[in-house]
Formats: C-alpha cells, structure tokens, sequence
C-alpha cells in the first residue's frame, strides 16, 4: 500500500513499479493477485477477513463484551518513531524537529478521534457514517529495555535516501529497502507486539513518483513481526516543519497509512478504476479509482454510485491532506477488530499494564516491585500485610514491618493487577506438625513431621524441634527439598511419663520463625522393665515385668545430655541383668534395656 503522488503527471513512468499506471499504490491489496502469487499471504488475509466479520458480527448481537478491554473503550497504542538522519542538527533535514514528531502525534489522535477540524467539511451525506475509531497515540515512555525515552529515536545512518524496492507482486522487498533493518543502514524495529513502529527517513523518488509512505497489513504479522509498522517519508510527517510538501503538510499521509496498519484497504477497492472490487467496508461507496493529489467538488461520481458520489474526503483515498477528514463506522469496526482476544494486535492489549512478577524470596528489608506500563499512565500504588509501599511511577519500594504475605495492587487508568509478596520470617501459625499417634509409652518412638501449608512447603529451609519433656530427637534437621509435600519424619523417644508437647520452627531466609503451637501427646509408663534400685548407686538391677518373657540383649546408661556413658551386653536367655554404674557421678540418666530390635528408656537417678 505504497502510497505516491506525482511530482509532474507523467504516468507512464509509473509502470516500472507497477504494471497499472492509474495506480498509485504499488502494493495495493489486489486479492486476485495475491491469490495467485502469494497463496500463503492470501490465505492470511482470508483468515483475517473471517476473524473480523466474525467480530462486527458479534457486536451487533452485543456478545462483544470481553472480546476487546471494552468495546467502546479508548484503545491506547505506544508509538516509538524512529527518524533515520545522516548527522544534521536535530531540526534540519532528515533529522526532523521533536516539535514535527509531535504535530503528528496531534493529529492521529484528532484524526483517529473525529477531532479534526475539518470534520465539519465531511458533506451532510456521508456525515451519518463518519465515526471517531477512538484510538489513541502516545509516544512511548519506556524503551525495549524498560528505561525512560521520548518515543522519538534518533538514529544517524549513512543512507541520505532510501530505496524502497518492491518485488514483482508488488509486495515490498523490505530487506534489500534496508529502512527496517540496523544492519542494512536502517534500524530494527522496537518488539511490534507493544510499539507501532513509525519509520521516518527521505525515500528516493522512482523517476517522476515520490513515495510518501507504506504500511504493513496486520494479516502479515505473524509471518513477519519484524517489519510490522509504518515507514512515512519526512517531509510527509506531521504539521510543523521548515520542509513539508505543498499539499502533503497536514499529517494524514500517516493517518492513511495506519489505516493500512490497523487492515483498511484503499477505498476504491484496488482495482484500478473498475467496480468490482471492494475496501470490505459497506458503508463506503463503491468507487471506481483514486482520486490521486486532489480534492473533486461534491458529489464525485462513479461506478453509478450518484447521488453522492465517492466517498473522496475519506482518509483512505488519495486526495491531499486537507481534503481528507473521515473514517466511518464500517472502518472503525474493522480498525478495532484487529485487537480483539485472538486478533493480530491483542498483544496490544494484553500490554496495556500489569505488575511484573515480584521476587519469590521472603523480603527481609524491603524490595522493588515493578509494573509493565508501557504508555507510562500515572500508577497508584497500595499494599494490605505486614509491609509499607511507597510508589515512584513505575515501580515502587516495599518495606518490611512484619511478618506474613503482602499484597502489592497497582493502579493505572483502568487496569488495576495485584501481585503477593513473603514477608519476613515464616508465620508459626502456619506451622503444622503431623503424628499418627496422639499417645505412646515411654521408650517407644513416634514419628512426626512438620510443614508449611498451603503449598508452599518449600519455603521451609530446616526446622528445629523442641519438646517439653525430656526427649530424644532421632533425625537433625531437614531440608524441605528432601520431601516437599510431607517434610521428614522425625522420631521422638519420650523418655518420662504424662503429657508431652511437641513444637517445630521453620527457617527461612529472614531468620527463625516462632515455635509452633505445641502437639500434645499423652506418655503412660507401659513400662516392660523394672530397675532397682533406683535411685541407684553402685549397681543397677533390670527385671521383666509382667508376662514378658523376652531376653534382655542390651543396656545402655546415657547422661541427662545423651551422651553414651555406659554400655552392656547379655548372652541368650538373659531375664534379669545388672550394670555397674559405680563410677558414675550423682545425676539424672537415662538407661536403655534392648530385647533385639525393640528398646525401652526409663530415667534413672544416680547417688555417688
Ligand atoms: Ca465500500
Ligand atoms: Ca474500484
Ligand atoms: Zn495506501
């Protein structure tokens, strides 16, 4: 969708870009011509023509809702314009002023808003059509990297002039054109999911033609996001500057052009001046041929579509800049389509503004939160929890003042997207401690594990275990990672008789959570063993109780901090053993009788 107008009108030299000399798009979108040359890209049209009359069709049922942000809503698009320059002073030849970048700005969002002022110029006739597409251009604030720009990137190359080259179906050759390319003299495009790229730079002109700009289709952007956007010739942008061209000074090169970008086609349909052809739009008058650098008086007839004529004050014919001023309804619904869920440009959307995965680890001080705001809308930032937040645009501190989860929420226009943060150490109260048993005897372990519901037990670094009654922890401490859903069992061997409590603490990068609520577990004696006397002094005597009829193989003395302080061995048939403890000091012990593999602790007091 080359778009040309013609320095002397000799139209004859055109034919050597395109085999239609009334045509002044050199990459018009004839369907029956790309059905042949290009199936693929046909078929990506085809597809997206289906796609964007399923969607008209569903606002006219009102089923709409959900599809876009809003269907009504203003749909905001960032704007990166690189100006492509040989070195000149910003202001002076292809390095065109800021103050000319942002005239064109200005007009998009009159044109693209029936804001313009010459909306009052659209004839009565058509003036029920004419719609405000509602969208809205903004220089980008944030650059690919994510740090602050003007939207305006200045990039000295050492092309004065471009050659915009097209290959034979009329597409355009963008790797041997080169603006779209750093390592072909031009500069890559910003990723063309978030930004439209607007490529400014001076375009050689072919013979007596000068083109002043061409836009990709959106059907062409899953094959190549990489050369998504528009390319404008300078002296074509905008409304300020020292050289735009007679008649091509208003800024609506690029309004037509977005128009491509946003998959309006030309509204004489492209081909060339028949009546056959079709910009897929009804409420447009079918229309022989461009009305090319011109403006025809009122009604302009063709294709017998009198009383009123073509439509030639539409932004997507080829009469000069003052001439156009409207978009209809039909190519507003087409233009929103394309960011509908499941479109070529929902990424748009879908970019609008959300908050950036904050850091998983616990914050221990504070932390940087960050959103992805690409039209930088002015941020509210909140927390609930246990954290102070203090918003800077952008991004924003979060500052520990307890312990817990935080939730960050961000604000800006009408998006709002909330994200959790850990805070400080791990809450006790989250700690739960599991047994099978709610009581045991002494001597007999039982197994408990400790973990961190809901689902994030691998927060657990290790956990310290206490008791309140004297008892043997068998395993150390555990890694969460050994088994995240279920922890370690621990076995603990009670050692006194009556109720025991069992806590657990957990670990995290902050520190030592509290000690948990404690587990009750009732101890009764079921003791096997009688030791006498005890207390005890030179010699301790170990006696089967009950009907146990089991040999006593083992017995060992531990001091009251588990140290190994004396050790026996019984042969077969073993009932009744002794043990010296003659040079043992007076204290608190804790004697082990083993029958086997089954072993029995009872506490015995030493007086030496
Ligand atoms: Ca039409
Ligand atoms: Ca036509
Ligand atoms: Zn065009």
């Amino acid at each position: 969708m080359k778009k040309y107008f013609l320095l002397l009108s000799v139209l004859m030299l055109f034919a050597a870009i395109s085999s239609h000399s009334q045509n002044t798009c050199a990459s018009v979108f004839n369907a029956q011509t790309i059905q042949t040359s290009d199936p693929s890209r046909y078929n990506s049209d085809l597809q997206l023509e289906q796609f964007t009359s399923n969607y008209i069709a569903s606002l006219n049922t009102g089923s709409v809702a959900g599809r876009v942000i809003n269907a009504n809503s203003t749909i905001i698009i960032p704007v990166v314009v690189h100006v492509l320059h040989i070195g000149e002073a910003i202001g002076v030849g292809n390095n065109i002023s800021d103050a000319q970048v942002q005239s064109q700005i200005a007009v998009l969002n009159e044109d693209f808003r029936r804001l313009n002022a010459n909306r009052v110029n659209t004839p009565a006739a058509f003036a029920g059509v004419a719609a405000d597409p509602n969208f809205e251009f903004r220089l980008a604030c944030i650059d690919p990297n994510g740090n602050a720009t003007t939207g305006i990137h200045r990039v000295q190359t050492g092309v004065n002039s471009f050659n915009v080259v097209t290959n034979a179906n009329g597409s355009i050759n963008e790797q041997a054109s080169g603006i779209k390319f750093t390592a072909q003299g031009g500069t890559n495009a910003w990723p063309t999911g978030r930004y439209l790229n607007i490529w400014l730079c001076n375009i050689a002109p072919v013979g007596n033609l000068q083109l002043l700009g061409y836009a990709q289709f959106p059907f062409d952007y899953t094959v190549s996001p990489n050369t998504d956007g528009v390319v404008i010739l300078n002296t074509a942008f905008g409304r300020v500057g020292p050289n735009l061209r007679p008649n091509f000074n208003q800024g609506r090169t690029t309004t037509h052009e977005i128009g491509h970008w946003l998959n309006l086609f030309h509204i004489w349909g492209d081909d060339n001046t028949a009546c056959t052809g079709t910009d897929q739009c009804d409420d447009t008058p079918n229309q022989g041929g461009a009305n090319q650098s011109n403006c025809p008086g009122f009604p302009h007839v063709s294709c017998t579509n009198g009383p009123n004529g073509d439509m030639f004050m539409n932004y997507m014919d080829y009469t000069i800049d003052a001439c156009k001023n409207i978009y209809t309804q039909g190519q507003r619904n087409r233009m929103r389509a394309v960011f509908a869920a499941g479109g070529p440009r929902e990424a748009f959307i879908n970019n609008y503004f959300a908050l950036n995965t904050p850091t998983s680890a616990p914050v221990c001080t504070s932390t940087t939160v960050t959103a992805n705001n690409p039209m930088c809308l002015p941020v509210t930032w909140t927390i609930t929890g246990p954290a102070t937040i203090a918003g800077n645009g952008n991004s924003a501190t979060v500052t520990r003042t307890g312990n817990g989860v935080a939730t960050v929420t961000a604000t800006a226009g009408g998006f709002t997207d909330s994200k959790t943060v850990t805070v400080g150490i791990p809450l006790a109260s989250n700690i739960a401690i599991w047994s099978s048993k709610t009581s045991t005897t002494v001597g007999n372990p039982v197994g408990f594990v400790a973990g961190y519901p809901p689902m994030n037990r691998c927060e657990i670094q290790s956990a310290g275990w206490q008791s309140s009654l004297s008892a043997n922890i068998v395993l150390g401490d555990y890694e969460c990672g050994v088994s995240p859903d279920n922890g370690t069992t621990k076995n603990i061997f009670f050692q006194t008789t009556g109720t025991a409590y069992v806590q657990a603490r957990i670990q995290n990068a902050c520190g030592w959570s509290n000690w948990s609520a404690a587990v009750p577990i009732q101890v009764g004696s079921g003791f096997s063993y009688m030791v006498t006397p005890n207390p005890a002094t030179s010699m301790a005597t170990i006696t089967q109780k009950g009907n146990s009829n089991a040999d006593i193989t083992e017995v060992k003395v531990f001091d009251n901090i588990g140290n190994l302080r004396k050790k026996s061995k019984y042969g077969t048939g073993t009932k009744q053993a002794q043990i010296n403890i003659s040079d043992l000091k007076t204290g608190v012990y804790f004697i082990e009788i083993s029958s086997g593999q089954n072993k029995e602790r009872q506490q015995l007091i030493i007086q030496n």
